[in-house]
């Protein structure tokens, strides 16, 4: 077996564990990296950070294989199993199939994917949140679990519910109908302020399913809180993504103002840290 086709495995034993699983999102090797280097246990390959490092929206612009390409050259990077942000699957219950087939054979660990239309617009943008009838997204899931060959990968079933302004009966009924289409955990998303709408979710799930929060809108909940009520996956979806403009632009305004490069110098990580996080073999090191 090669050691890509572990990861699925090694998902499953992280879920099996006590501890809540920790999962930061990232678009390219380098942030896989340089999460696994920080300690998380998990890397999800976000649609929001590949589609803005493309310089476009998050709204199913990219196709299968950019996103396929990105989560494997991240599941390549680091030991860390990777969860594939597969947005609505691409397609119909066909789609979902073939991109099962394409994503397990590259070593990816898990697939997402949510119950919205395709195509779908990012959960925080206004608009463009209609949800699939629950039946519909079951039969993608069906589809989805029939096209796997190795029985440890996952396929995560994310319900949109709460984004499209619907109550916790429905984004119980919506999780239920997809835990009995096979999903392998639930991930419950949510904008609201507080993390009141996840507790509920959870406080009142009945299932033997894991459970996955996003919160990103509700910053202040803490992984103990999470895990207390019933989590087992905490994703840090776009931490990374907003880290990277914010700093990057910072500096960038500083050096376009300074008329030379020595204002920033102390504040960048030096030569030396980029060659190890690439592996540059140390005959090719002239770094200062
Ligand atoms: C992503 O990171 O692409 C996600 C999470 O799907 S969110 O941006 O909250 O929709
Ligand atoms: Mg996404």
């Amino acid at each position: 077996m090669n050691r890509l086709a572990h990861r699925s495995t090694q998902l499953r034993q992280l879920l099996a564990g006590p501890a809540i699983v920790r999962a930061v999102g990232g678009h390219d090797a380098l942030t896989a990296k340089l999460a696994h280097a920080a300690g998380f246990e998990t890397m999800w390959a976000s649609s929001l950070a590949a589609s803005a490092s493309h310089g476009v929206p998050d709204a199913s612009l990219l196709t299968m294989t950019q996103f396929l390409d990105i989560a494997e050259s991240m599941t390549q990077a680091s030991p860390l199993p990777v969860i594939a942000d597969c947005d609505t699957g691409f397609g119909d219950a066909r789609n979902v199939a073939y991109a099962v087939a394409r994503y397990e054979a590259r070593g990816i660990a898990a697939m997402c994917i949510e119950d919205k239309r395709f195509p779908k617009l990012n959960s925080f943008a206004d608009g463009g949140q209609d949800l699939l009838p629950a039946a519909e997204f079951a039969a993608k899931i069906r589809a989805g679990k029939q096209a796997q060959t190795d029985p440890a990968f996952l396929l995560i079933a994310r319900t949109e519910a709460f984004i499209a302004g619907r109550d916790l009966a429905e984004a119980l009924d919506r999780a239920h109908q997809y835990a009995d289409a096979g999903a392998d955990a639930i991930l419950v998303h949510s904008k609201s302020v507080h993390p009141d709408q996840v507790l509920k979710f959870a406080a009142a799930w009945d299932r033997d399913l894991p459970l996955i929060a996003i919160p990103t809108t509700y910053p202040q909940v803490t992984e103990a809180e999470l895990l207390a009520a019933g989590y087992r996956v905490v994703i840090y979806a776009n931490q990374g993504l907003r880290a990277t403009v914010s700093s990057v632009q910072d500096m960038l305004r500083v050096l376009s103002q300074a008329g030379n490069a020595a204002a920033l110098e102390e504040r960048l990580a030096p030569m030396q840290a980029v060659f190890d996080l690439q592996g540059m073999p140390g005959a090719y090191r002239t770094a200062p």
